[in-house]
């Protein structure tokens, strides 16, 4: 997979990407990532990349013409057609199953604004998947952009060993994870459930579903409802 990220700060990418998971899946070849400077496609004196906004209002407005030829410049480096995903609050609120789904593409092409955001013809002319990874305003989109890759490229097949967990089923069945425990047994009078130490993996597969249910009924009644469809005991 190909990933692009436009971006106006670049040098935030190379701790996160340079690192664990995300690290290894481009060691493996199984990923490649090319980081574009947006503002490289200023042509004014001040390499502006904003302006303000028409009908007035407070902040700034990422401009068409230098994020269009940063998107076009960075297309044009590979044949292969991208997929393009602008992160904004007004987006499609991200999860696993899209993360699923975005990683069967082939290349990705991100755009991370700053600002208030961005012109709105961008998204009518360039199309991109509008994706929020939450209800909150972030200073830039570099941080989700991080976050979407994060959670794609780990699904990508050959990055995870036996790291591929439990924690991958989560969502996928519409539940919570189950709790988790390791050594020490006893931790400072805190023990270990017995039935995870009987070795009776029915009991133990028994107890680990009630877990999930019962977390996700009482943290989580969105995903209880469509999971449960608001029946009391399942
Ligand atoms: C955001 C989010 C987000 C809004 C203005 C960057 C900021 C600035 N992106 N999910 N929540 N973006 O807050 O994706 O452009």
């Amino acid at each position: 997979m190909r990933i692009d990220i436009l971006t106006l700060f670049p040098e935030m990418f190379a701790p996160i990407l340079g690192t664990s998971i995300p690290k290894r899946a481009a060691e493996k070849g199984l990923v490649s990532y090319h980081l574009t400077n947006v503002r490289d496609f200023a042509d004014d004196a001040h390499k502006s990349v904003d302006d303000r906004p028409f009908g007035g209002g407070p902040g700034m407005v990422m401009m068409c013409p230098t994020l269009y030829d940063a998107v076009e410049f960075a297309e044009r480096q590979d044949p292969r057609p991208a997929r393009r995903i602008l992160l904004s609050p007004q987006g499609r609120v991200f999860d696993q199953s899209m993360a699923v789904e975005l990683s069967k593409n082939q290349r990705l092409l991100f755009i991370a604004g700053h600002y208030e955001g961005f012109d709105e013809r961008i998204i009518e002319g360039l199309k991109p998947l509008e994706l929020s990874i939450g209800d909150y305003v972030l200073s830039g989109g570099e941080l989700a952009t991080m976050v979407v890759v994060d959670a794609i490229v780990r699904l990508l097949p050959g990055v995870l060993g036996h790291e591929q967990g439990a924690a991958d089923e989560s969502f996928a069945e519409g539940l919570l994870e189950f709790p988790q425990y390791t050594r020490p047994r006893d931790f400072r009078g805190m023990m270990v459930p017995d039935v995870l130490l009987s070795g009776n993996h029915a009991d133990i597969a028994k107890w680990r579903l009630e877990q999930r249910k019962y977390r996700t009924r009482d943290r989580r009644p969105d995903l209880w409802q469509k999971y449960a469809g608001g029946m009391e005991d399942v």
